[in-house]
């Protein structure tokens, strides 16, 4: 590996280390090498915070001044919630900056690296981009589309059954798949599910792991009939809960209010939620990614929406059968296999003795 690729994988292991405490912003790991000594690292620790180059900054044992700076992200050239970075990086005599992605940020695109370069900066592009890019999936999608990054996730047996004939699906995979379900859930914004689930399941849609962050729970009703006593609906003042309805009358939302849920009024189509309009009221909120837990015919909706940029899929080496057994998209389906809705690049983890098949939209 390369010097500059070397030092920018290092980056990248800081950056990932922000992941759940960032959103909606970007994560970013820093390095600043000095005659090929680390002086410093940092990484963006918490939304609204100091940057990773900041960071990176204060950590540094001696002076920066001549050394190279390696950052994920194109560093910010605007005022926000915190001082642009690139002055900082002009006023430590930084000489020289590795840059691993752009940043798409209109606020912030290709101007911080005209200043640093008419600084006498040298300034190096691209760097690891591919893995940069990778790392900031969902920042990237939200802040050019001002929508979530939404993930469709399922647990199936191998003759794609979700749950028994019975409705029973606790459990179908391992333990080890489970901690990897709740590690994603804390890098996720929001958690979203169908009624029908929340009626059937009754789930809390928690973290289950040591520092873990709850996500923001959604629940799609449009006529109003969680039950108030579910898991969901009665810890709303403890884990922030959302209801997207399309049921306006003050009365009917009343108890809902009470118990500490927040609704988000949305229009019906063809009797369902719309449910783009839906994903467009939740980004203006600030929700940069929201993984999709079902059930299976709000699954079926959010794929005819085009609202799903990823699915997972893990897989139990085992088979239910059954006619009536649910499968993860359900809804009227399609007619013709020329009209199947098409992903690509499947990536594959072993979890113990079950499998997860990762891929995205086309
Ligand atoms: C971060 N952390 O390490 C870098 C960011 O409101 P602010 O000042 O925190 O600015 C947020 C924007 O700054 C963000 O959308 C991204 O474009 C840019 N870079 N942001 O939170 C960082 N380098
Ligand atoms: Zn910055």
């Amino acid at each position: 590996m390369k010097k500059d690729e070397y030092y920018m994988d290092l980056a990248i292991v800081l950056a990932n280390k922000g992941g759940g405490n960032v959103n909606p912003n970007p994560q970013v790991g820093a390095l600043i090498v000095k005659e090929g000594r680390i002086i410093g690292q940092g990484y963006h620790e918490k939304y609204g915070k100091a940057h990773a180059e900041i960071n990176a900054f204060k950590d540094c044992n001696e002076s920066p001044e001549g050394a190279t700076l390696y950052v994920t992200l194109e560093p910010c050239a605007h005022q926000g919630k915190q001082p642009p970075c690139f002055e900082a990086i002009i006023k430590n005599g930084i000489k020289r900056v590795v840059i691993g992605h752009l940043d798409p940020n209109p606020l912030v695109s290709g101007k911080g690296i005209k200043a640093m370069r008419e600084a006498g900066i040298e300034v190096s592009l691209n760097v690891l981009e591919k893995e940069c890019e990778e790392l900031n999936k969902i920042f990237f999608y939200y802040v050019s589309q001002g929508l979530p990054y939404v993930m469709m996730k399922y647990v199936m047996t191998l003759d794609g059954k979700i749950a028994t004939s019975a409705g029973q699906s606790k459990w179908i995979t391992g333990e080890i798949a489970r901690q990897k379900v709740h590690q994603d859930r804390s890098r996720f914004m929001a958690i979203m599910i169908g009624v029908e689930t929340l009626i059937l399941d009754d789930p809390q849609l928690s973290v289950r792991l040591e520092n873990g962050k709850n996500p923001i729970r959604i629940i799609c009703d449009t006529h109003l009939r969680s039950p108030l006593a579910s898991k969901i609906v009665s810890t709303a003042t403890e884990i922030p809960t959302i209801i997207a309805t399309a049921e306006s009358d003050p009365e009917k939302q009343a108890p809902f209010l009470k118990a500490g849920c927040e609704i988000i009024l949305v229009s019906c189509l063809e009797g369902r939620l719309n449910l783009k309009e839906l994903t467009k009221k939740l980004g203006e909120k600030g929700i940069d990614s929201i993984i999709l837990e079902g059930g299976g015919t709000l699954n079926a909706s959010a794929l005819k929406a085009g609202i799903v940029q990823k699915v997972q899929t893990y897989i139990a080496l085992k088979i239910f059968g059954g006619k009536e057994a649910p499968s993860p998209v359900e809804g009227h389906g399609i007619e013709q296999p020329n009209q199947a809705y098409l992903l690509e690049g499947a990536q594959i983890t072993y979890l113990g003795e079950d499998i997860l098949l990762e891929s995205e939209l086309l």
